[in-house]
């Protein structure tokens, strides 16, 4: 088969997500209802709300596993995120995820603090599960899309992904730390691991110390060159990809946490705390899941000793830890609880009195607004983890701490202890530093206190989970989050582009001036992109081109073009130009192709309802859009291959929810440069959405403006976020244009 980018020829699409996120678990949790029926509940954790925004901009997709094994769920929409279900059975989820992954890395990485186990069974489903998140991704990731894979649960996929779609963008973010080769060398799968990773195009770490563990691990192993956060990766063929690996530290939703600290309820429940434990001076509070990374041990012994020392007493302070349950079903796990429990149930054995507790101990979660109050009420909050990505728990109490008041004691061996400086730093192993900072802490003289969270609280505010995903996404894809209406650099090359003297401003029609809709004859473009439009064409020294992948007929339907404008359909095989329409003659041997292409994919379109085929002048195209999303991956994946078979020589193209086969290649590309000469344009603004436009932007020279509507890997220097910030594009550039020639403007 022909395509018309290489790299697309082996790639079938059967939804079409421009961003897509993929991790170990999915944002929502499976309930089952009353009648047994699936219901669906939001668990937010900061990775939604970090990424909530991109993904509802970005026509996002999730994948993930829903929490239930042996279990299989259809696609849904939950709070306008599409979510993909990926399936475990019983035993993956002892292999894959409570084996290889919490039992195998995740004490490997948090520096053998517990000791990790090797198993090839282990490793072989860890192998199979990871090929099943990529390959959902595969299936549902646009032409050019973005990916961005989470966490240690699924290190294989970024190669994997590469090896099956290498037209996609590819991020990774590792939320856990990345120890140093000493350690790291352990793993018997230690090349494959590193192997994977370097699939992706950016390697996300919570620390500087975390990347350069990483790079140096692909240094001993592979040799690769590095050069402070770029590794030079050869493939196959011995060109070479430059991967990112840097720091990019992960925060908190800080405006949330403090907006639920304000409020008079919580602060009610924080006092109410502080009473039903019966008033002591200072209450210290640690809040961790139930793991043996935390160090809750050691906080424990710690304090346990003040009290045995008499330096501290119970009616002066209390500890409330909260531990989480977490991963009950692993051993490790099962003997931490039992320690812990034995340790708590001593000391308060020991020091308790009828009116003052040692340790509140709670083995719960708890609702957002109860750890809140739990961070009000805590005069002291203890983080004392051996090991820690970050410790996102120390970042939320500094955000509700808007009385600027309360001490942090932060274990040095966490992410956070890079940025948040001004907390008291401890050795967590060190137990007679761990007790002074401890006494430190509870006698810190107000002014002192403050002194500090204000500190923390600037650096926690300025530095939130918002920007943390900004930061990568930039780095990824050279575009981040894309800032609503037109941004600044974009408004410059505006002004500068329309002073030309004959000006071509090409436009895209679905996606670009007209939303994206689920039957393609009802896509209309906005009110105020066409009122744009028609003031653009209206002008002697401007044409305007609409530039479509639709038949020519098609387009001419929907976009009810402006007198004058220039069109091009079936990307560049029909052009209206001034004197009417041209569409290349077919050749005899293209009619036939064309005929048994009718037949092929007729056959296919009746395997479902709502699947339909589209004719166009020298082809044919599939549309799955509102075909379910199983179906549709089948119907694309047996047109692909019978037209493979059947027709070789076809070019065949991938776009949203379509799949479209053409007997003659041509490409948007070509159209434009045809539409250039003709307009005898000194210069040409294009905007475009969809993969097929990149052949567009590929043909702009000097004072061009190139924008591309929404995020994916993309020629154009320029990016806006949707069809409606398209129009107000268009204004501006109407606007431009008018003053640049003098015409009144309508803006003063
Ligand atoms: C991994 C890395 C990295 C805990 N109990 C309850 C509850 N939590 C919330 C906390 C906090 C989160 O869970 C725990 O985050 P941590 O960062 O402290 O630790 P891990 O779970 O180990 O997370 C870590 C993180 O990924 C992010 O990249 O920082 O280093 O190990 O948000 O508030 N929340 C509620 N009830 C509870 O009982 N509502």
């Amino acid at each position: 088969m022909n395509a018309p980018e290489p790299s697309r020829d082996d790639l079938y699409v059967d939804a079409a997500y421009d961003m897509i996120v993929v991790s170990n678990r999915l944002p929502v949790d499976y309930q089952a209802g009353p009648d047994g029926e699936t219901q669906w509940k939001s668990s937010p954790g900061g990775l939604v709300t970090a990424l909530e925004p991109v993904m509802r901009t970005a026509d996002g997709a999730w994948i993930g596993w829903a929490g239930v094994a042996d279990r299989e769920f259809e696609p849904f929409e939950h709070d306008g995120i599409s979510i993909i279900p990926v399936p475990l059975s019983e035993s993956e989820l002892e292999e894959y995820y409570e084996g290889f992954s919490n039992d195998t890395l995740w004490p490997l990485y948090h520096d053998v603090i517990a000791p990790p186990s090797y198993h090839r069974e282990w490793w072989d489903a860890y192998v199979r599960v990871n090929r099943r998140f990529a390959e959902a991704a595969a299936r549902a990731a646009s032409p050019g899309a973005v990916v961005w894979v989470q966490d240690y649960q699924l290190q294989l996929v970024p190669r994997m992904l590469r090896e099956s779609r290498p037209d996609l963008v590819i991020g990774f973010f590792n939320h856990i730390p990345f120890p140093a080769y000493g350690i790291y060398s352990q793993l018997p799968w230690r090349r494959q691991v590193v192997h994977g990773l370097l699939g992706a195009d950016v390697i996300g770490f919570q620390r500087a110390a975390d990347a350069g563990n990483f790079t140096r691990a692909v240094r001993r192993l592979f040799g690769f060159a590095t050069r402070g956060s770029v590794i030079d990766v050869p493939d196959d063929s011995g060109e070479v990809r430059h991967v990112v690996a840097r720091q990019f530290p992960i925060s908190i939703d800080s405006a949330g946490f403090e907006e639920i600290a304000r409020r008079p309820e919580v602060q009610a429940r924080a006092r109410e705390i502080r009473a039903s434990l019966g008033d002591p001076e200072t209450i210290m509070l640690g809040v961790d899941r139930l793991d043996y990374t935390k160090g809750i041990r050691h906080r424990l012994k710690a304090f346990g000793e003040l009290l045995r020392d008499g330096r501290l007493s119970v009616q002066q302070a209390t500890l409330v830890q909260v531990a989480s349950p977490s991963r009950e079903r692993v051993e490790t796990y099962r003997q931490l609880r039992d320690e812990i429990e034995l340790m708590v149930g001593r000391l308060n054995g020991d020091y308790s009195t009828l009116g003052h507790q040692a340790i509140a101990y709670l083995h719960h979660g708890y609702p957002r607004e109860e750890m809140v109050a739990l961070y009000l009420a805590a005069d002291v909050m203890l983080v004392t983890a051996l090991r820690d990505g970050m410790n996102l728990v120390a970042k939320e109490y500094v955000a509700c701490r808007f009385d600027e008041d309360g001490v942090l004691l932060l274990s040095e061996f966490t992410g956070a202890s890079d940025e948040l400086r001004q907390a008291v730093l401890v050795n967590p192993h060190d137990i007679e530093g761990v007790k002074d900072a401890m006494v430190e802490a509870v006698s810190m003289p107000k002014r002192e206190r403050t002194r500090r969270m204000r500190a923390l609280r600037r650096r926690v505010r300025d530095n939130d989970v918002a920007n943390w995903s900004a930061s990568f996404l930039k780095t990824l894809t050279g575009a981040g989050i894309i800032a609503p209406g037109v941004p600044e650099p974009l408004e410059a090359a505006v002004r500068r582009v329309a002073g030309a003297e004959r000006l071509l401003v090409a436009l895209d029609f679905d996606g670009t001036l007209a939303p994206l809709v689920d039957r393609p004859e009802d896509a209309r473009a906005t009110g105020r992109a066409r009122a744009a439009v028609e003031r653009l064409a209206a002008a002697d020294d401007t044409r305007v081109a609409i530039v479509s992948g639709r038949a020519l007929e098609s387009l001419r339907e929907v976009a009810d073009p402006p007198h004058g404008a220039l069109l091009s359909g079936s990307h560049g095989v029909e052009l209206q130009l001034d004197g009417g329409a041209v569409t290349m003659e077919l050749r005899d041997g293209e009619l036939a192709d064309l005929e048994e292409l009718t037949r092929i994919l007729d056959e296919i379109a009746a395997g479902d309802a709502a699947a339909w085929v589209e004719w166009k002048p020298a082809g044919l195209a599939l549309h799955t859009r509102k075909v379910p999303a199983a179906t549709a991956s089948e119907l694309q994946r047996a047109a692909r291959e019978r037209v493979a078979a059947e027709l070789p020589d076809l070019t065949m193209r991938a776009g949203k929810g379509v799949i479209e086969f053409s007997v003659r290649p041509s490409d948007k590309g070509e159209a434009l440069m045809r539409l250039r000469q003709h307009a005898g344009a000194s210069a040409v603004v294009y905007v475009g959405d969809d993969v097929t436009d990149e052949d567009a932007f590929a043909t702009l020279e000097g004072d061009d403006v190139g924008v591309k509507v929404g995020q994916g890997r993309s020629l154009a220097t320029h990016r806006v976020r949707s069809p409606e910030d398209v129009a107000l594009l268009l204004e501006r550039l109407a606007d431009e244009r008018d003053i640049s020639r003098g015409a009144p403007s309508r803006w003063p």
